[in-house]
């Protein structure tokens, strides 16, 4: 059976689960939330990365009922983390097409509804990766931000077309990706683009999660230049609900 049909029967037999990376604010230290990563472990036990079945779900048209189960599981997973902590917050990774089409934006609110999570406690991550309809996408991210969601564009100078969505979609935040979190302190060409990136989003009026954060001396630029947020292997690596919660308590 090929990994395509085999996920097809994964998500119907709900075969994921999240983890959670802790995400810093970098002149405190504190931990102020987490974003969400799915994880799919398969019934022989072995554990299938996002980055090679995310895509294959986009493919073959799974996406919106994994992203389904994604939201499901963030729910009952930090629901008393959120009630007790109103500062916090989850971010959940949205694929090109659940921002498209708007159907997952209306899924997380009938979802939410009740469950006395606040609305403002969920941030979004929009990614760039696949096709974006920029006239769709528009519509939906507003009626996110209307709701009081918190969005950010994913994966950002990774994408082919990241400074037109950049200008055109309405956003809070810029999250950098991990390529060029690595490009600090070193010589490579890309170490300029860096910093630049951030003068944009300065410039946009929104604030920067860095990716990937690993050293000191990465940490030490990011706070320099006032990147207010960072994730990465230097603070936590993707955390089980509980431990993440055991994290979170410590560093709150
Ligand atoms: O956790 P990890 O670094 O292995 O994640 C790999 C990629 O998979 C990341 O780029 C991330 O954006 C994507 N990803 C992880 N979790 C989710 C999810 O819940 N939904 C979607 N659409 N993408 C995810
Ligand atoms: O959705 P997104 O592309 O943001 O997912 C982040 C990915 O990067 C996850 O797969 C996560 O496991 C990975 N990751 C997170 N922090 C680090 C880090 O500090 N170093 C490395 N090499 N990978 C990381
Ligand atoms: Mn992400
Ligand atoms: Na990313």
């Amino acid at each position: 059976l090929s990994l395509r049909g085999e996920l097809a029967t994964a998500v119907r037999r709900r075969e994921f689960f999240m983890h959670y990376q802790p995400i810093i604010e970098l002149d405190t230290g504190i931990c102020v939330g987490a974003e969400s990563l799915v994880r799919w472990c398969r019934a022989d036990g072995t554990l299938v990365r996002p980055d090679l079945f995310i895509p294959l779900a986009e493919e073959a048209g799974l996406i919106e009922a994994l992203t389904d189960q994604v939201i499901d599981h963030v729910i009952t997973d930090m629901r008393e983390l959120l009630v007790q902590d109103r500062t916090a917050h989850i971010a959940i990774n949205l694929a090109a097409e659940d921002v498209s089409s708007g159907r997952a934006l209306k899924v997380l609110s009938s979802k939410l509804h009740g469950t006395g999570i606040h609305p403002q406690q969920i941030w979004l991550e929009a990614t760039e990766r696949g096709f974006i309809d920029v006239r769709r996408a528009r519509t939906s991210l507003a009626n996110a931000r209307r709701l009081g969601h918190c969005v950010a564009i994913d994966d950002f100078g990774v994408g082919y077309s990241s400074l037109q969505y950049l200008q055109q979609l309405p956003l809070d935040a810029l999250k950098i990706d991990k390529s060029f979190i690595d490009a600090i302190g070193t010589d490579s060409a890309t170490s300029p683009v860096t910093s630049h990136i951030i003068d944009m989003a300065k410039t946009l009026g929104l604030f920067t999660v860095a990716e990937g954060v690993e050293t000191p001396a990465q940490l030490a630029y990011l706070q320099a230049r006032q990147v207010e947020f960072g994730q990465g292997w230097l603070f936590s690596k993707a955390l089980a609900p509980a431990e993440f919660m055991a994290f979170h308590q410590q560093r709150k």
